[in-house]
């Protein structure tokens, strides 16, 4: 049987994507919408002005949408897909996982907090066991898991790919999608015939989050990676796609084609989810581009090309489709992950 969810925060460009996702996964059954005081008491249709590339999905439309409050929310839901404002999130969020609620959040709140698990399943599943240590700390019947930023989703698979290599130094320089930004930055063709070389708090998010995601948790404590990180983010006039360059320093020797291969060999994991292969590799020099290969793997793999050897270390770029791989495939996902798991 279908597992009841709901969706936080679910007139939002995430959550219009989480709620694509959704309707039709087999696993889940979409049983709760909530957004903003103002939208309480309104059908779907007429509280989300909805922007994703298909109609609103099944008899969603229809769905009254409540206030995001764990009172309005029945209580025989399991699983909460949140894609709250991270203002609110980290109010609203901890309410609702002490009132039983296990909950996938894409939000940027709690991402660091030490007892919660910021998860990328095919790169660091083991750390969902921190949810143990987390109900410990703070006696909740639900539960929290994070995850990351999409800027950070894009280039972690590729290096764990070749974290065996030893990784030492990653300078990461992004060219992020304007729909990153939500629905202001998909209407604002401010940005048109220009670039912003400044995303809010976002670079701090990726030299973080990287660690987090790529350290080793021992069942009690998590350590992050000692990998030094610097990156440097920029808005370009792209609708979906956030494609990045990357400058890896291993400690072993690290050749272009050791590296193709390693990130074609890295393995996907058994959820519906997850695509096979998890990265795909071109070989053509002018490739990835958000145009052409967002949509890799269904919007769930990663792109990567370019690779060749540089002062700097390897060199190559990477995409992925920053709406669903970097945010409501992603939530989705650890969703997968927790019901086989156990945990719902
Ligand atoms: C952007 N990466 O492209 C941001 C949006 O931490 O989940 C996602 C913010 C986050 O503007």
């Amino acid at each position: 049987m279908a597992v009841r969810v709901g969706v936080l925060g679910a007139t939002g460009a995430v959550g219009q994507r989480l709620i694509q996702l959704l309707e039709p996964h087999p696993d889940f059954d979409i049983a709760a919408l909530t957004a903003s005081d103002s939208s309480a008491g309104k059908t779907y249709r007429q509280a989300a002005k909805w922007r994703v590339d298909s109609p609103i999905p099944g008899d969603i439309g229809e769905m009254t949408v409540t206030a995001t409050d764990p009172d309005e929310v029945p209580d025989d839901v399991d699983l909460l897909f949140s894609s709250l404002p991270s203002s609110i999130g980290s109010e609203v969020e901890p309410a609702f996982c002490e009132a039983g609620y296990v909950v996938s959040s894409n939000s940027s709140n709690s991402r660091m907090a030490e007892d919660v698990p910021l998860v990328i399943p095919e790169i660091n599943a083991d750390h969902l066991d921190l949810l143990e240590v987390q109900r410990d700390e703070r006696g909740w019947d639900g539960a929290l898991v994070k995850n990351p930023n999409c800027s950070t989703i894009t280039f972690v698979p590729t290096l764990a790919a070749i974290a065996e290599y030893g990784l030492e130094k990653v300078h990461v320089s992004t060219l992020q999608a304007v729909s990153g930004a939500g629905y202001d930055g998909v209407s604002s063709m401010e940005i048109i015939d220009n670039a912003i070389p400044y995303i809010g708090s976002e670079e701090d998010k990726l030299e973080t989050e990287s660690r987090k995601l790529l350290g080793e948790f021992d069942g009690a404590e998590l350590s992050h990676n000692e990998m030094s990180v610097s990156a440097s983010c920029n808005r370009i006039p792209t609708i979906d796609g956030h494609l990045e360059n990357v400058w890896v320093e291993t400690e072993d020797e690290l050749t272009p084609a050791d590296a193709a291969e390693a990130m074609r060999a890295f393995p996907s994991l058994d959820l519906r989810s997850s695509p096979e292969p998890l990265i795909h590799v071109f070989d053509e020099p002018d490739r990835p581009q958000p145009r052409m290969d967002r949509t890799v793997g269904g919007g769930m793999a990663i792109a990567a090309g370019g690779l060749q050897e540089t002062p700097f270390g390897l060199q190559y770029n990477c995409l992925a489709h920053n709406t669903i791989r970097g945010a409501a495939g992603a939530s989705v996902l650890n969703g997968e992950l927790l019901l086989e798991n156990g945990y719902l």
